[in-house]
């Protein structure tokens, strides 16, 4: 899957100041704002974001909804709810990936070229960190094989641990 991998990016840095067609937000079913990223992309976006939201009527776990991006440098949020890391026997890593899986579904829809994702569900809620970049690289690379938009993803990442976790799945991917 050498062109999938040629198509991922990592960067190490704040989602919030990425110039690309859509940043995902790792939000709470509620849609309403919270800490961590989604606390983060609210303060960039500004309080038209968090109106928009109330909108919505909320989210459900492993799904996404798309807002406009506000203040942000990006067009686009694609607000997506992980699942709690309750162990590993709830279906946690289904509902990981349906959440990458949603949210590139909704990109294609909107013609978004470039999408940035953080570590969804890594944070606040627990998902071992390891384990949860096996179900990004791998949902995202299935899903880029099988489509052409967007054409390039980022793993927008906030540590450096979890940036060369990240570049050593992809590289995992992309070797021979
Ligand atoms: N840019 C990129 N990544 C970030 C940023 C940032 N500005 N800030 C944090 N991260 P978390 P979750 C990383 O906790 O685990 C909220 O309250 C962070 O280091 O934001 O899905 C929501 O409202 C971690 O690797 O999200 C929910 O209630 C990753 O983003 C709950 O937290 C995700 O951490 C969701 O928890």
């Amino acid at each position: 899957m050498s062109g999938v991998s040629d198509r991922i990016r990592v960067h190490t840095g704040d989602i919030t100041r990425l110039k690309v067609d859509a940043i995902v937000n790792a939000a709470n079913s509620s849609l309403l704002g919270g800490g961590g990223v989604d606390g983060a992309i609210h303060r960039a976006a500004g309080p038209e974001l968090v109106a928009e939201c109330r909108t919505l009527n909320g989210c459900r776990t492993g799904d996404a909804k798309l807002t406009k991006g506000y203040r942000l440098p990006a067009r686009y949020v694609i607000h997506t709810v992980g699942p709690v890391w309750h162990g590993g026997g709830e279906s946690e890593a289904e509902l990981l990936a349906s959440c990458y899986r949603r949210s590139l579904e909704i990109a294609t829809g909107k013609d978004c070229r470039t999408i940035a994702f953080p570590a969804i569900s890594t944070g606040i809620y627990g998902y071992p960190k390891d384990q949860a970049t096996e179900v990004a690289v791998g949902t995202v690379a299935v899903f880029l094989g099988e489509n052409a938009i967007p054409e390039t993803v980022t793993f927008c990442c906030f540590d450096d641990l979890t940036a060369r976790l990240y570049s050593s799945a992809i590289a995992a991917i992309g070797g021979a």
